[in-house]
């Protein structure tokens, strides 16, 4: 079907006051499957510069200003671009010259054109106009050309220069986090001009003489979002600039990770899979120099080349020597090797260069498109590339404010400069992408991902590598995505908003040039069974590549590791569910590759650096043999699997595969013994039974053994006077003990969980009698939990709801992603004691401060407990209890929630521990900087 191209901009009907081109329905040879058959028939011309012949004219001042800018405050003199204006003769008969002398493609006179540049002369405000003016002026020149010579198609190429500022590199040697001009400044730039030059009817938009990709990624991205604005597909060439004979951008990239970073192109919409129509180079070296580097980019580009150099190096006159004949012949000699598709002219090119250029190429054949195999193509100043044959991707984890409390805290000290040499202890440990997460509740998360990508950028040592931008809030994912000049990952988009969120999501990917990471949620919640993992992946597969158009290469899956040895059974199989999910993507989604945060699986065993990382080496290993691509991981602290002492592969294998139903028990003893905190002391070994019965309680608790925790409990009864006094006075000590022991490392997940069960039986056993004095638990003890809206994360709180439950607490458990609404009215209904707020990510934190407003504006006034990782007691304190006026507690992890909740359930203690918490909140400042947690 024929495309519409140079088809005006709709929105600006006679906008400028000219009398508008109106629609061009263009005959077939217009379309872009006409610029596609010239591309495959022959080497097409493009023209050669504009400066040049302009200086030809040796024009003064007044020829810039002409009638219109006679009073302009500022010189205009050299303002090339103005002269669409003041001369249009001139410019047209320039675009003429060229075009006669056998340019199939003419560029426009709007390399400055911007309203960045234009600020130079205080003339920002008319670049759209003047983009408009000056692709019509190209046009009428070459519907001249065509009319006369109907053998001819000549298409106007709409030229997006790079601006004179750099998006990538700071303009102040003293702060390299310092910009001074911004993506989004540069989008709306690029946005005016794409408009203006859609607008005088221009064939092709070309961004050109790239010096720092980042602003080309800017200018792709405007493109882009105009196009989709007016549904059409005009066709995008880009063309970077090496700068020396490094062979790298000015901004540092090399070709190839150059062309990983643009080749995303500038696709208008969804299912429009167009990339670039061409990648090229021009302008700064010769022809001569810049054999090496167009031989790179050719081997990686998949589409078109394009090459218009400058006539040489400037001689120290500032003019440029090289001839027409010789550059002929060296632009004949690349033609003939195969590296290109479109030649043309830059700086001190004239019509005898090009006439001479399209003679020299007219009889060779274009290079032909390499049959690439299909790879996850992605860039820092270096490309990286991933494909079936590639070695395992290290990711490193430690540049992430969530998963490591050395970087949290120097980002909120603000020492940014020893957070930056974390990402280069990732990189010189093997990371060969960097995962980079600013999620803290107390951090403008967006301005610390701007200030410290913007200062990766300037260390070529980590910039070399790709970002993956690692967030669960949007803005801080597009705020990430605007410093990369690299083709970076986003982690992550999943379908827990739902589908239509997913596809927008998707979709501003694609427009940034970034590859994502998909995580296995839905609107149900996380992935936790196989068939669940399993079908979400192959469910967003399905709408990404087949109703997206995104690239299935572009496309990591993460198929959800979970902590295995918990202490709850559930979770014991979740390693190889994990395995066994890779093992059917892999199968199921062809080019998808699939990835995972490796050390979540070992968070039972936080205070064992050894065990965890065994487990971390034994987890990789059978994760690679069925296919997995890449993991987040400590980079430089993997150990080799072949290292590890059989005597702890073999249970953490045991607990990896879920090999054997004592597994965690075993593991759980091994990390004690090798961490030097046995708990268990030798079976045999039963002298605390000695001890007084409080004692024994406790140590029954912390040990987690439960064969006399009924007699014992039986004894303290009778010796204390309440059966309650047992489970407030040696239970409640032992679970103190057990918090205190797994916040310090020194005890393990899994026994707390054991803890909790000891706990259980032994309230169980003093129910009967809390009944008779009239002290029943359960009925002051209605405790309803939640993960809050926006959050599918589940296993801590599910945990602690076993832990709660173990204290005979009845709980009442709303799932994942339960709205506001939802949990205060049901609080209302079961007449709850207290609500537990739980969430991971930081958009959570937000809508826990949302709950507790709700509370107050209901006048509910029962106490609120918040917990989940990124929750603090700072967060909690400044954030959320200033919304209401009832007490807000943050409880630490799962070993807490038992001592909190009794201490706000007894009405006996509660008044003292509201004041206590209040205090502590209200004095925040004053108390964090004495112990900062
Ligand atoms: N999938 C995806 N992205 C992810 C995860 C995932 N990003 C975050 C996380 N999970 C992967 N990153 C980490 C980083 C650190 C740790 C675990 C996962 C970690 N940190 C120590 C801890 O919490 O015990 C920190 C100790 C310290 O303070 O140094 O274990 O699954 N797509």
């Amino acid at each position: 079907p024929p495309t519409y191209i140079g088809r005006y901009y709709p929105q600006k009907e006679a906008h400028h006051g000219l009398p508008h081109l109106g629609p061009r329905l263009l005959v077939d040879l217009h379309d872009l499957g006409g610029l596609d058959r010239a591309l495959r028939e022959r080497i097409l011309v493009m023209d050669g510069a504009m400066g040049t012949m302009i200086q030809r004219h040796e024009l003064s001042e007044e020829d810039f200003r002409g009638e219109r800018f006679e009073n302009n405050p500022v010189s205009l003199e050299g303002a090339n671009d103005l002269l669409c204006l003041s001369r249009p003769a001139l410019i047209r008969s320039i675009h003429s010259e060229f075009l006669l002398a056998g340019a199939d493609l003419i560029e426009t006179n709007t390399f400055s054109s911007n309203r960045i540049s234009l600020e130079d002369y205080e003339l920002s405000e008319i670049s759209e106009e003047l983009n408009c003016i000056a692709a019509s002026l190209a046009r009428e020149a070459a519907d001249a050309v065509e009319a006369e010579h109907p053998d001819r198609i000549c298409w106007v190429a709409g030229a997006l220069g790079p601006t004179n500022r750099t998006a990538s590199l700071s303009p102040d040697v003293g702060d390299p986090g310092a910009r001074n001009v911004t993506f989004d400044e540069l989008v709306r730039a690029y946005s005016e001009q794409t408009k203006g030059l859609l607008d005088g009817g221009v064939d092709i938009l070309l961004v050109e003489t790239a010096f720092d990709t980042l602003n080309a990624k800017a200018a792709l991205y405007a493109i882009s979002a105009v196009l989709e604005e007016i549904a059409e597909d005009v066709p995008v060439m880009v063309s970077g600039t090496i700068t020396d004979q490094s062979g790298r951008t000015l901004s540092g990239q090399t070709p190839e990770a150059f062309y990983n970073s643009v080749a995303h192109g500038a696709q208008p919409g969804p299912g429009r899979r167009r990339g670039l129509l061409s990648v090229g180079l021009n302008c700064a070296l010769g022809i001569d120099q810049l054999r090496p580097f167009l031989e790179e980019l050719s081997e990686a580009a998949a589409v078109p080349v394009s090459c218009y150099p400058n006539a040489g190096l400037p001689n120290e006159f500032g003019e440029y020597d090289d001839t027409a004949k010789h550059m002929a012949a060296v632009t004949r000699e690349y033609a003939e090797a195969g590296f290109i598709n479109i030649v043309g002219g830059c700086c001190g090119t004239t019509p005898e260069h090009i006439r001479a250029i399209a003679d020299s190429v007219a009889d060779v054949e274009p290079r032909r498109l390499p049959d690439l195999p299909t790879r996850t193509r992605l860039s820092g100043l270096e490309p990286l590339s991933i494909g079936p044959e590639s070695l395992f991707v290290n990711v490193g984890e430690r540049t992430n404010v969530t998963g490591s409390r050395r970087f949290a805290r120097l980002i909120l000290d603000d020492d940014y400069e020893t957070a930056v040499d974390v990402a280069l202890q990732q990189v010189k440990g093997g990371a060969q992408i960097l995962d980079v997460n600013m999620d803290e509740g107390l951090l403008d998360s967006v301005t610390a991902i701007t200030r410290y990508l913007n200062l990766l950028a300037s260390e070529p040592e980590i910039s070399r590598i790709p970002v993956m931008v690692d967030s669960s809030d949007w803005a801080v994912v597009e705020a990430g995505l605007k410093t990369l000049q690299g083709k970076g990952v986003v982690n992550s988009i999943s379908m827990k908003d739902g589908e239509d969120a997913f596809r927008q999501r998707a979709r501003e990917v694609r427009r940034f040039g970034a590859a994502a990471v998909v995580m296995a949620f839905d609107e149900q919640g996380q992935a936790d069974t196989l068939s669940r993992r399993v079908e979400i992946c192959s469910r967003a597969y399905r709408i990404l590549v087949e109703e997206e158009g995104f690239l299935p290469e572009d496309i990591i899956f993460d198929p959800n590791v979970f902590a295995v040895a918990t202490g709850i059974e559930e979770h014991n199989d979740y390693g190889v569910l994990f395995i066994e999910a890779v093992r059917q993507i892999k199968a199921l989604c062809p080019h998808a590759l699939t990835s995972g945060g490796i050390s979540n699986v070992s968070f039972s065993f936080r205070g064992s650096p050894e065990v965890r990382e065994a487990m971390h080496a034994a987890f990789l290993y059978h994760g690679i043999n069925a296919g997995l691509d890449m993991g987040i991981v400590n980079a430089g602290a993997l150990p080799v699997y072949d290292d590890i002492p059989e005597e702890l592969l073999i249970p953490v294998e045991d607990v990896l595969l879920a090999r054997d139903a004592e597994a965690t028990e075993t593991l759980t003893r091994i990390a004690s013994e090798r961490t030097g905190t046995t708990q268990h002391r030798m079976e045999e070994d039963l002298s605390w039974r000695d001890e007084p019965v409080r004692d024994r309680l406790v140590h029954a608790l912390v040990n987690g053994i439960d064969a006399w925790i009924e007699e014992d409990a039986e004894k303290a009864r009778l010796e204390l006077p309440r059966a309650l006094d047992v489970i407030e006075g040696p239970l409640m000590d032992g679970m103190n003990v057990v918090g205190d022991r797994f916040g310090s490392g020194r005890m393990f997940l899994p026994q707390v969980v054991k803890s909790a069960r000891v706990m259980k039986k032994a309230v169980a056993h003093l129910v009967p009698h809390l009944d008779a004095e009239q002290a029943d638990l359960s009925g002051k003890g209605k405790i309803l939990l939640a993960t809050v809206k926006g959050d599918v994360h589940d296993i801590g709180k599910n945990i602690v709801g076993v832990v709660l439950g173990c204290n005979n607490y009845e709980v009442i458990d709303l799932g994942v992603m339960v709205p506001a609404e939802t949990i205060l009215d049901t609080a209302e209904e079961v007449g709850a004691d207290i609500i537990g707020l739980s969430g991971i990510i930081t958009p959570s934190l937000r809508e826990m401060s949302h709950v507790a407003r709700e509370m107050k504006t209901r006048g509910m006034d029962l106490p609120l407990l918040i917990g989940g990782a990124t929750t603090s007691r700072q967060h909690t304190a400044v954030k959320i209890a200033t919304e209401c006026n009832h007490p807000v507690i943050h409880v630490k992890d799962a070993s807490r929630v038992a001592e909190v909740a009794s201490n706000v359930i007894d009405s006996k203690k509660s008044g003292e521990f509201f004041e206590k918490n209040r205090i502590l909140q209200d004095f925040w400042p004053y108390f964090s900087s004495l112990f900062f947690q």
